[in-house]
């Protein structure tokens, strides 16, 4: 993309809404635009990231083998009055009244709308396990939508369901999604740390959330540093076995770590003294097991081996796609701007013209743009006619994470600078070899 045809409407100034760093830098990066409260447009820049963010969980769901659909924003009111949450769920729920007088609603989750869609087509125990997912806008009329997309009323949500004739195989569709989950985060650039969790308006008594550590984060946690220490790294997963899986769980799930509203303070104690921490945690995801809940209350059964109709055992488990924009934001920037991981980055790297509209700078700036176009990699080509330091600014601000500068006098010993953005050091070496090392460090992420 060649910035000069391009829709990045940054901003000079700091946005005075903003109470904390990745809303402001959102706005000043041209990502987002405020449509009212807690609702907002994704401008082309952060629509980007969102799309990667969207590819990254769906590759790992289909993976784990659950299967992508795509539900309606809006549902009936009957069927949530079929599980009774039509009242339960409060004032969060956007009751919608369409012109013929039925009650109709925003979506905040989907558990009542994909049991409908089970118990319409699926009869027989021989049909299960089966997880159906999918990723969609949803709405909760939050009472203080804020800090940007973080606490949004509309905000994008993957929400996956599994649906297992038995306890112990919804167990494993939990611990499945829990492993996958593990290795969405870390694509991202993301530690996200399981935790014991309370299972809210959504109901089950075991319940995890996955929390990123951040000052920001609007959740208190505690938990044994040591967890801190565990990395999912590149292990090779089979996602039908059940003892694979459920060793993930322990391995990440044993050591103390827990929100405030689990909190025990006896079992925190029992963690030594110096491994004791207390902190703030963004939550980006949460997956729940809650058993016939909902298929008890719709009548979600199955024909079961021995012929009688049994409901289902089911979870639901969510990722937070847009609040996860915010939350990589808050884990990965400084005073200048964001710095994107490469797993997520908008483009894969900056081309700044120190002279735009010299012919040598030009052709060369061209060359590197064709270059790493044809290895399949989008570079981010600021070819305005403005001052360089300008440029430096916005593409600080951007945060991409690797910057090749050209100009006449480095053109003239057959070199252009290579920046990473992260640790801010600087190479010189000829396009060409610029080119190659950026396509190798996105090739080793796979
Ligand atoms: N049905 C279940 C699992 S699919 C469910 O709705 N879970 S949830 O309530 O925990 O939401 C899933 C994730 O969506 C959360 O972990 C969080 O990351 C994200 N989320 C929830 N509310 C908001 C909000 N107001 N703004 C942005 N993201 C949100």
């Amino acid at each position: 993309m060649r910035l000069s045809r391009y829709f990045l409407p940054v901003l000079k100034e700091n946005p005075s809404e903003a109470q904390i760093v990745s809303h402001r830098l959102m706005l000043r990066a041209g990502m987002i635009k405020q449509s009212s409260a807690g609702i907002y447009s994704w401008l082309p820049m952060g629509f980007k990231v969102l799309r990667k963010l969207e590819n990254i969980v769906h590759e790992e769901q289909v993976r784990a083998g659950h299967i992508p659909m795509l539900m309606p924003t809006i549902q009936p009111a009957d069927l949530w009055r079929e599980s009774g949450r039509y009242d339960a769920y409060g004032d969060e729920l956007l009751r919608i009244r369409d012109r013929h007088d039925r009650d109709m609603l925003y979506g905040p989750t989907n558990e009542e709308m994909v049991t409908d869609i089970f118990r319409s087509h699926v009869g027989s125990y021989k049909d299960l396990p089966l997880t159906l997912y999918h990723i969609q806008w949803k709405f909760r009329d939050e009472r203080r939508p804020r800090f940007g997309v973080m606490r949004g009323r509309e905000f994008f949500m993957k929400d996956g369901y599994n649906f297992d004739l038995t306890k112990e195989d919804a167990l494993h569709a939990y611990n499945r999604h829990l492993v996958s989950y593990l290795r969405t985060y870390e694509r991202m650039g993301l530690q996200a740390i399981p935790m014991r969790a309370d299972g809210g308006p959504i109901g089950g008594d075991y319940t995890h959330e996955f929390l990123v550590l951040a000052e920001t984060g609007e959740s208190e946690v505690f938990y044994d540093s040591a967890v801190t220490d565990l990395n999912f790294g590149d292990r090779e997963i089979d996602y039908d076995d059940v003892a694979q899986c459920q060793a993930i769980l322990e391995e990440f799930t044993t050591k103390y770590a827990r929100t405030d509203e689990t909190h025990d303070e006896a079992k925190f104690n029992d963690v030594p003294e110096e491994r004791r921490r207390t902190a703030r945690g963004i939550e980006v995801g949460q997956i729940f097991y809650f058993g016939t809940k909902y298929s008890e209350a719709m009548g979600a059964t199955v024909q079961g081996p021995d012929g009688k109709p049994t409901p289902v055992h089911m979870g639901s488990h969510g990722i937070g796609v847009s609040r996860l924009v915010g939350a990589i934001i808050e884990a990965s920037h400084d005073d200048k701007g964001i710095i994107w991981p490469e797993g997520v980055t908008p483009y894969h790297c900056g081309i700044v013209n120190l002279k735009q509209g010299d012919d040598e700078a030009d052709a060369a700036c061209d060359a590197l743009y064709a270059s790493l176009t044809a290895l399949g990699l989008e570079p981010l080509y600021d070819d305005r006619k403005e001052r360089a330091g300008g440029k430096f600014a916005t593409m600080d601000l951007i945060g991409l994470p690797w910057r090749i500068t050209v100009g006449p006098r480095g053109l003239k010993n057959g070199v252009v600078e290579l920046t990473s953005r992260r640790t801010g050091e600087s190479e010189e070496l000829p396009p060409q070899q610029a080119v190659e090392r950026i396509a190798q460090i996105y090739a080793a992420l796979g």
